[in-house]
This record gives structure tokens, C-alpha cells and sequence, in this order.
């Protein structure tokens, strides 16, 4: 067994559509521990920031547009294996070819309104958290 942690967002669309509780509550019935949550508003810095691995992209201004247009709610989940898990449960990047029983398959019609972002490595999530929380965010129970 490998205790694993993640950070997963709601990204604005997923919030603006209320699906703050659909994602949250797959996660909880999965078995899956919230040791850190809050509701916020991403700067332009902040969200820059957090997807600056895709800087020199082409759809990376629009992005920064999405991630910025309305509040998200960030969590950070732990569990076995908790980075794989989750990347499986919220399935690929476009929402049009996502499997459906993924979040994204169930919910997403497109490539950037996808309801959900989660960390695709330990390096990933040690640098995302970062980005997100601080270590007296975290709840121990
Ligand atoms: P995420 O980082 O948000 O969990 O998504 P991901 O790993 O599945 O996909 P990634 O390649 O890291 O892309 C990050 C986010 O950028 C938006 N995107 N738009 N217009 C486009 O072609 C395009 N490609 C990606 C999506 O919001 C994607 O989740
Ligand atoms: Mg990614």
C-alpha cells in the first residue's frame, strides 16, 4: 500500500453548473480522505503559476481566461495510490472522449470546460499544492 495525496480543483465551470458536490461525493463514496479543502478565487499570477508547465502552449492565455472567470474549490485527497486513482476517475482531457463513468466522461462536453483538474504525478502535486495551500491548511483526523 502507498499513502498517496493529490490536489484535485473544481475548476469555474464545474462550480458555476453545481457540480461541487457530484465531485466531491464520487470521491468520498470512493473511500478517499479530504485532509484539506477551501473555496477561492485564482489571481492571473496564481493560475499562471499552477499551469505555467503549459506556458509556451497555444491555448495557454485561454486557459489562464477559464481558470480565473469564477471562484473554484481546491481539496487535496489522500488515500492508496490516491495520484492514479483520481486521474482514472476523472478520465482524459476532452470531455468528448472521456469514458463515461468518469467525471469528465459524465460531465464535460469539451477540452477546457473539463469540471475538474487533478495532479498527474507525486512532483506535480508537491508543486500544485504548494500553489494552492499552506502546511496550517491541512486538518489531521
Ligand atoms: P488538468 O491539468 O487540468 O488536470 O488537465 P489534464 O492534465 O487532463 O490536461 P493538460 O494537458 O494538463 O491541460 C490542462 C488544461 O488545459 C486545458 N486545455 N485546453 N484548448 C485546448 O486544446 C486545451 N488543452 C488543454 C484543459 O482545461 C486542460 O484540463
Ligand atoms: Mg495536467
Amino acid at each position: 500500500m502507498t499513502v498517496e495525496r493529490t490536489l484535485v480543483l473544481v475548476k469555474p465551470d464545474g462550480v458555476r453548473r453545481g457540480l461541487i458536490g457530484e465531485v466531491i461525493s464520487r470521491f468520498e463514496r470512493k473511500g478517499l480522505k479530504i485532509v484539506a479543502m477551501k473555496m477561492l478565487r485564482l489571481s492571473r499570477e496564481k493560475a499562471m503559476e499552477f499551469y505555467s508547465v503549459h506556458k509556451d502552449k497555444p491555448f495557454f492565455k485561454d486557459l489562464v481566461d477559464f481558470m480565473t472567470s469564477g471562484p473554484i474549490v481546491a481539496m487535496i485527497l489522500e488515500g492508496d495510490s490516491v495520484i492514479s486513482v483520481v486521474r482514472q476517475m476523472i478520465g482524459s482531457t476532452d470531455g468528448r472522449k472521456a469514458q463515461p463513468g468518469t467525471i469528465r466522461g459524465d460531465f464535460a462536453l469539451s477540452v477546457q470546460e473539463n469540471v475538474v483538474h487533478a495532479s498527474d504525478s507525486p512532483e506535480s502535486f508537491e508543486r500544485e499544492s504548494k500553489v494552492i495551500f499552506s502546511d496550517e491548511d491541512y486538518v489531521n483526523y
